[in-house]
């Protein structure tokens, strides 16, 4: 075990027009650090997005619940999105920071694991590769996750990286084997998310909040959403063992903040939500929970709000995508409206305060029209929860993608960049400022809940 290898895991900077800490973590990355320590390699991580930073100085003053804004640096635009009239930016930390972070690592690392996530945020993936190539010469270097899994040709082609991985962590193993020449006998598959140890969260500076994952992959193909290529496959977590991490986090880092990544928590309530929401609740402690990735509207029902709110709930999200509720059958099959009514009802009666409860729209859908956008958060204020417009990222592998690139005044295919949703990628009228600060007016910024 002594000549284990060292690995770096890195979070890579943010490129984009705006960028905001909604409780954003590198969940599969630390996930795969905490698999890797697990079987005695040393594990160092690097977090580009890192908001306390001891060279920020001060702190994090605007931290809400755990949540707060990056770092952010203006930028050159890519030529690409050079017609666009907002500043572009890079979120994250001064690259003078990151260079001194990679300098201080005793001993230098023999493999480094990079991670990603939005598909447009690619060039603050590249940058930060460049700068470990300066920074780290000859170490090897692997690039995994979000962006590397959808858009595979695309990173293999540009990143830089030595190799692009495009499973959820498999193959980690070989990776380094092959690249360190260390070779170990698992005891469970690098994947097998149900026998491996939680993500090693532990590994940043400071642990203020905490993501759950409870559940992977989820039930519904819903026409936008890449849910079902990344996780093509339901798996649940026992919920004892999820409530145990809560009480371990909590009493080891004093973590009241718990953000589910689920896609799908709510699903099958009687066999997973409930009873780990029972048991939260049993144990007596005082915690927040936020639900930034949306819940499913018909899963709501008087019993389960009811115990949402005994556990903690605080920032419900709900996931209710459009009201144009009669022609949306080739979208989603997500709720209808008097289903929405109702789980907003049960809502209230369980003791949220409307400002507490928001619902997702989408917004620039292939041949969504204004009108309709409006007539939606209309009928969201009217049922007195805070509309959040979620403005729509055409995704490859998608069934929706084939419509949005054709429904797209730009070459979508052509480049990531292009999908970008701040540059509203389907509509025909390209970003417009005017629409923007509309809609803004309309709805409560996510901000403000
Ligand atoms: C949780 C989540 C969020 C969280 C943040 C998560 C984060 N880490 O930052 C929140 C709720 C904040 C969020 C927000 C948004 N999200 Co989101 N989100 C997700 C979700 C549900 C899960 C991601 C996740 O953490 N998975 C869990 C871990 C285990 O998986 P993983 O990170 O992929 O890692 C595994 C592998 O990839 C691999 N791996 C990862 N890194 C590496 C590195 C190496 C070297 C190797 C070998 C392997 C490897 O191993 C890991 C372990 O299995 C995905 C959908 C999905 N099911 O994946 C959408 C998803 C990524 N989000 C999406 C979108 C659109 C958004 C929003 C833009 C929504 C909106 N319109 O407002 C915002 C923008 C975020 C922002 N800050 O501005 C899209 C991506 C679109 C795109 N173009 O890329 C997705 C795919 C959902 C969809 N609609 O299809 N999101």
């Amino acid at each position: 075990m002594n000549n284990a290898p060292h690995v770096l895991l890195v979070n890579p900077w943010i490129h984009d027009f705006a960028a905001y800490d909604f409780w954003a973590r590198p969940y599969g990355l630390l996930s795969l650090g905490a698999v890797l320590r697990d079987h005695g390699v040393r594990v160092f991580f690097v977090d580009c997005l890192d908001r306390r930073h001891p060279a920020a100085k001060g702190g994090d003053p605007r931290s809400r619940h755990g949540r707060g804004p990056y770092l952010k640096t203006p930028i050159a635009k890519p030529a690409l999105l050079a017609h666009i009239p907002r500043t572009y930016s890079r979120y994250g930390i001064r690259p003078e920071w990151l260079q001194a972070d990679l300098a201080a690592l005793e001993p230098p690392p023999d493999l480094i694991l990079v991670t990603s996530m939005m598909t447009y945020w690619y060039p603050g993936v590249f940058e930060t590769i460049a700068m470990l190539r300066r920074c780290l010469p000859g170490v090897p270097l692997v690039l995994g996750g979000i962006y590397a899994r959808l858009c595979a040709d695309h990173a293999r082609a540009f990143s830089g990286a030595d190799a692009v991985v495009t499973d959820t962590g498999r193959t980690l193993w070989t990776l380094v084997r092959e690249y360190t020449g260390w070779d170990v006998t698992p005891r469970y598959a690098p994947d097998d998310w149900l026998a491996a140890p939680p993500p090693a969260f532990d590994l940043q500076r400071r642990v203020t909040y905490i993501p759950l994952l409870t559940t992977r992959g989820c039930p519904f193909r819903c026409a936008y959403c890449a849910s079902g290529f990344l996780e093509p496959r339901m798996q649940r977590q026992p919920y004892r063992k999820v409530v145990a991490q809560i009480e371990q986090w909590h009493r080891q880092y004093g973590v009241v903040d718990f953000a589910f990544y689920d896609d799908a928590l709510l699903v099958d309530a009687a066999h997973h939500a409930l009873p780990l929401l029972e048991a939260i609740v049993r144990s007596a402690l005082s915690l927040r929970f936020h639900t930034p990735n949306a819940l499913h509207i018909r899963a709501i029902d008087a019993e389960t709000a009811a115990l949402m709110f005994r556990a903690g709930f605080h920032s419900i999200r709900l996931g209710l995508e459009t009201t144009a509720f009669h022609d949306r059958a080739d979208l989603d099959a997500k709720v209808t409206e008097q289903e929405f009514l109702q789980a907003v009802a049960h809502l209230k009666r369980a003791g949220f305060r409307p400002g507490h409860i928001g619902a997702y729209l989408l917004v620039g859908l292939p041949g969504q029209t204004q009108a309709a956008v409006e007539q939606a958060m209309a009928v969201v204020k009217a049922a007195g929860v805070v509309p959040v417009p979620a403005h729509y990222t055409p995704i490859p592998h998608t069934s929706l993608w084939p419509a949005a690139v054709a429904a797209s005044p730009y070459d979508l295919a052509a480049d990531p960049l292009l999908t970008n949703n701040a540059i509203a990628p389907c509509s025909r009228q390209g970003f417009s400022w005017e629409t923007l600060t509309r809609l803004k007016r309309l709805a409560v910024p996510c901000g403000q809940f």
